[in-house]
Formats: C-alpha cells, structure tokens, sequence
C-alpha cells in the first residue's frame, strides 16, 4: 500500500479535512465533526515544518498512525478518473464542495461541456531559449533556465471552429466550414472574451497559457529543437506550404483538421504548426540570463507573444523555441490559440508527491 505525504501550501496552521465526505471542507472542528460520517475515517494534515516522509503524517480518527488513504477510497470516482495511490506529478484541491474527490484522485485529464480536452502539465525545470548554434535561431532565444512551479492543465488541441462558434455564436475564420479546424482569424481581444464567457461556466479557470508554460509543455520533458527531434519532417506538423515551400505537395497550405498529427510526449497535437498560438505574455526580445520561476513577461508591452509556427511558414517558425509577436487587435488566418485550465481556487492547494 502506499503512503503519501503531504506538503503545505499557503496553510500555516494545523487543519483537518474530512477526505471521506461527501462535501467537507473546513478547519472547523465542529463543522467536521458535522459533515464526517460517524464510520468515516478522517486525518489530520500536519503543517509544513513537521517531518512529511513517513506515513504518520496521517492519523485516523482514533489517532492510530500509518494510515493509507487507500482503504475509504473507491479506485475509480464517478468520472472515471483512477485514484492514484503514487502519485507522480502534483494535484491541487479546491476549497469547497469537492475535496473528497481532488485530493483523492489525480486530474491526469479533463474534457469540459464543451468537449476540450486538458491534460496535466506536471511542475518542473527546463532550459527556455535556444542554443546559439540551433539552426534558425533568433536573438531573442536566450537560454536560461525556467522553473515552472504549478500544475496547470492545456488543451491537448488549438481551440477548433466548432468550440469557438459554440461559445460567440460566430465564425471569423478564412478556412470555415471545417469546425475540426483551428478557430482563426480572431484578435487576442477577442479570445479574452472567449476565455471571460469560458469562466462563467462553472468548470474551473480558463485562461491562455504563459509563454514559458507554452514552451515548457512544447517540449514535453524533451531539448529537441522540435518537439519530435531534431530534423525538420513535413509528416510531422502542418507547415511550410504558401510563403515556404517547404512541405508543398506534402502539406496543405492552409489549417488541417486539429490532431491530425501524431501528439508530443505529453499529448499535445499541433504544438507545432497548423496556427501560431497566442499567449499570455506581452512580448519581450529580451529574456532574463539567470534563472526565473513562473515567469509571466513583461507588464507592459505593444505586442502579445504567439508560439509554435503554422501552416504557411517554415520549419524554423516551429522550432520549439521560437518566439513570434502580434498586437492584439490582429486577425490573421495563420493565428490561434489553445487554453490553459486550473481547478478552481488553485492558491489553495496541497500538494501530494509519493513518499520516496
Ligand atoms: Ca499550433
Ligand atoms: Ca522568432
């Protein structure tokens, strides 16, 4: 069986959950005391400066220690998802309703009513930026190391026609009639709107992904130039057919049905190609040289950051560390967007790795 420990965000004081219940979350006693069940076991999640790496950071309700989550826990929740007795990545829980379920079982996907589908993204390090011999570089590719410290989850597809035009009720794009298809043709502006209807859904935080997050998951854990190697391969993304001609003949010259190529390593299609894909951040050509956590770019700008390449464009534009820049009233059929999701009320989380 085994044990998780827990490490402690943004709770400084000793609290206790009910895990079993149907709807508690408190750091009341009496309330949890309410809302448990007289057979349900509960725990006590010990603050963050007490000794996590051994399983007595549970104890049960009679106090016996070494308790495994595992035995008041179904294996699979009423969404399919498996409950994860190692957990590998991190997970955090809302406050609210749903604790029971959170913390219980890892979020590894989520598919939303509108049928996007999320998948997560787990915290680490990698090395932003671009060598100075990769081929095709630019000088605003600095290498530096990025430590990006929450989980977050990204839709494994470029936003699609159909989910745009089911959220605004229109279609902008230059390639319609394909609802597979990447939404284009739309402004940045315009997708804030997109993602400020996306959030009044109930489902959790919509919101572009940050420049760092974009290439962080791009890469998929991997230093390639690509997010398949390091060779340009038109059977690899939707690119290089219109102002290159790279891929004429192999590739379309205009947007492919999303998916249409094999996923990175994280199972993310069309990272590559296909659209550029907007981010969060205003563009900045110069990167920080030491190394950054979370960044977010710079505050202000007159460009946002777009990422990835597409379909008329050479291979070099889709280069994992490529960097683009458009303002943000643009319409152009060669841009798009994918969305980053979090569960909400992300700040407070706990998180859980395996014990080693
Ligand atoms: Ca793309
Ligand atoms: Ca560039």
């Amino acid at each position: 069986m085994q044990f998780i420990r827990i490490l402690f965000f943004s709770l400084t004081v000793l609290a206790t959950y009910c895990l079993c219940g149907e709807t508690c979350y408190s750091e009341n006693p009496a309330e949890i005391e309410s809302c448990c069940q007289a057979e349900q076991p509960f725990f006590e999640v010990m603050p963050p400066d007490v000794a996590f790496n051994t399983p007595s950071s549970f104890s049960d309700r009679e106090g016996e220690k070494g308790m495994s989550l595992a035995p008041c826990l179904p294996s699979v929740n009423d969404e399919g998802q498996e409950r994860i007795d190692r957990i590998e990545g991190v997970l955090c829980f809302p406050t609210g309703a749903v604790l029971h379920a959170v913390i219980q079982y890892m979020v590894h996907s989520f598919t939303n009513s509108l049928g996007q589908t999320f998948v997560l993204i787990p915290p680490g390090a990698f090395n932003m930026g671009s060598p100075e011999d990769e081929p095709g570089r630019d000088d605003d590719e600095t290498l530096h190391q990025v430590t990006i410290t929450k989980p977050y989850l990204l839709q494994t597809t470029e936003v699609t026609q159909a989910q745009w035009e089911a959220v605004m009720r229109y279609n902008p794009s230059l390639f319609a009639g394909c609802s597979d298809c990447p939404v284009e043709s739309i402004s940045w502006d315009e997708i804030q709107e997109f993602i400020r209807r996306m959030n009044v859904r109930g489902e959790g935080t919509y919101r572009l992904p940050t420049e760092a997050e974009w290439e962080y998951a791009c890469r998929g854990g991997a230093t390639a130039m690509f997010p398949w190697g390091d060779e340009a391969d038109c059977s690899k993304a939707n690119y290089g057919n219109y102002w290159s001609k790279e891929c004429e003949g192999i590739n379309p010259g205009r947007t492919m049905k999303v998916g249409s190529f094999p996923p990175n390593a994280w199972g993310l299609y069309d990272m590559a190609g296909n659209v550029w894909e907007r981010c969060q951040d205003w563009y900045d050509s110069k990167y920080p040289t030491e190394p950054v956590m979370d960044p977010a770019g710079p505050s202000a700008g007159t460009e946002r950051v777009d990422r990835g390449g597409a379909w008329n464009y050479w291979a070099r534009g889709c280069r994992s560390a490529n960097r683009a820049k458009s303002e943000a009233h643009l319409r152009t059929p060669l841009l798009g967007f994918r969305l980053a999701w979090e569960p909400s009320a992300l700040p407070h989380c706990i998180w859980l790795k395996p014990v080693p």
